[in-house]
């Protein structure tokens, strides 16, 4: 089989850029191991920012989310005894959307511009540093299979192949804490996020729709999730979000989803070797506390399709030449920022920490300054920054 790109991995980055290759006339196959209907079920991403709002709206991907998803002017930076709304768009004028990363993979899905084969074991890169790369594969039925491209794009996410095929150098940060994150069927009991900071550890409060709240409590590395029964969940969080302070309540329920979620920061610097080039989790990873996984995705897609294009259509490789360099210029932003958001917001246990953290969260509530430095990074800058 031939085609002109290649693609490995139709999560998000996979599709989307299957999507966008397709919008400029280029043709994409992608190889994904695992069923349809598993990576559509994926729990992960709550946020996309206002760039990615954007993008998904200019290439026909924002009817749903426009419909179904909910705007948010800010977020809410919690403390025991203080709690402060950040306003991003009075800050900004950017704002950000609550549509879960499993809406925007099903309306990549249902866009059907991908030529997806599901459920591939076997997946190994050829030639990348030479002008005919392809890759192998062994299909569902166990057939072998063989496909030809004039690029591949490693979409395959953190344990995937393609990463390997790079020579690297890799930048990592590990954290001393996970996240347990759960689903519940109970309206949220607060109209935007909120980022609580406690001395027993770091609480989120997301949600999903006005009938399902997401939330997060930050717990030791190795916590199984039946450590934790609903009853200890919602008396933690509810503890570490406030509950009672100024008259908030925390309206707790029936809990659906209960996982553990490790945390750390990853990068791998080049984004490209001959005609490989990575985009996503495939090339970097963040802890989630600054809601940048999905969106970082979203951006390094967005700057390939343009690319990929301009190189496949005009004979033009300027931007894929410096397609790395592009991309790996706002990761390191990202980077920076959801490193900055985990340490100011997770207790650590040391009591000179405890004081920084405090100091920082009384400058970016007190500080326009040092608000919208916070809000510009987490709305979101523009493609291409
Ligand atoms: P993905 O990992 O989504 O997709 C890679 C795809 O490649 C997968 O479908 C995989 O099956 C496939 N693949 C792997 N190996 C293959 C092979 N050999 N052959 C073919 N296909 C292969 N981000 C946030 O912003 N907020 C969150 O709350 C959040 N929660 C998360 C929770 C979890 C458990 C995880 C793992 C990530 C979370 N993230 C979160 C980050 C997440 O949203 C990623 O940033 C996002 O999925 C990146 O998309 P992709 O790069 O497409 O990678
Ligand atoms: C989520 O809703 O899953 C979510 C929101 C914000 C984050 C992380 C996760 O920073």
């Amino acid at each position: 089989m031939k085609t002109e790109v290649a693609i490995v991995g139709a999560g998000p980055a996979g599709l989307l850029l299957a999507h966008l290759l397709a919008r400029g006339g280029v043709s994409s196959v992608v190889l994904e191991t695992r069923s349809q209907d598993y990576v559509a079920s994926r729990i992960r991403a709550g946020i996309l920012e206002h760039s990615s709002v954007e993008l998904l709206t200019e290439v026909g991907l924002g009817d749903r989310l426009h419909a179904e998803g909910h705007e948010h002017r800010g977020v809410y930076l919690q403390w025991p005894g203080e709690r402060h709304h950040l306003d991003f768009v009075d800050l900004t004028g950017r704002s950000v959307w609550v549509y879960g990363q499993t809406e925007v993979q099903k309306d990549l899905v249902a866009a059907g511009t991908a030529e997806v084969i599901y459920e591939v074991t076997d997946t190994v890169l050829h030639d990348v540093a030479t002008d005919a790369p392809y890759i192998t594969y062994t299909d569902k039925s166990g057939e072998s299979g063989r496909l030809d491209a004039a690029v591949i794009a490693g979409c395959d996410g953190s344990f995937g192949p393609s990463r390997h095929a790079v020579p690297a150098r890799h930048y990592e940060r590990t954290y001393p804490y996970s996240w347990l994150g759960i689903l519940a069927d109970v309206a949220p009991s607060t109209d935007e996020l909120i980022y609580a900071s406690h001395p027993n550890g770091f609480a989120l409060h997301s949600m999903r729709s006005p009938t399902v709240s997401r939330l997060y409590l930050q717990v030791p590395n190795g916590t199984d999730p039946g450590e934790w029964p609903d009853q200890r969940v919602w008396d933690e969080l509810a503890t570490r979000l406030g509950h009672g302070q100024d008259g908030w309540k925390l309206t707790p329920g029936p809990i659906t989803d209960k996982s553990v979620l490790p945390m750390r920061s990853y990068v791998q610097t080049p984004m490209r070797h001959g005609r490989l080039f990575l985009a996503g989790d495939a090339a970097h990873i963040v802890p989630p506390t600054g809601a940048k996984g999905l969106n970082l995705a979203i951006a390094d897609v967005a700057l390939l399709s343009r690319a990929l294009t301009a190189w496949l259509r005009e004979n033009n490789s300027r931007l894929a030449d410096s397609y790395s360099d592009d991309a790996l210029r706002r990761v390191w932003r990202c980077t920076h920022f959801s490193w900055w958001m985990t340490t100011m917001l997770h207790a650590s246990g040391d009591e000179f920490d405890a004081q920084l953290q405090l100091s920082q969260l009384r400058w970016v509530t007190s500080s326009e300054a040092g608000a919208t430095g916070l809000a510009e990074n987490y709305a979101g800058l523009d493609i291409g920054f």
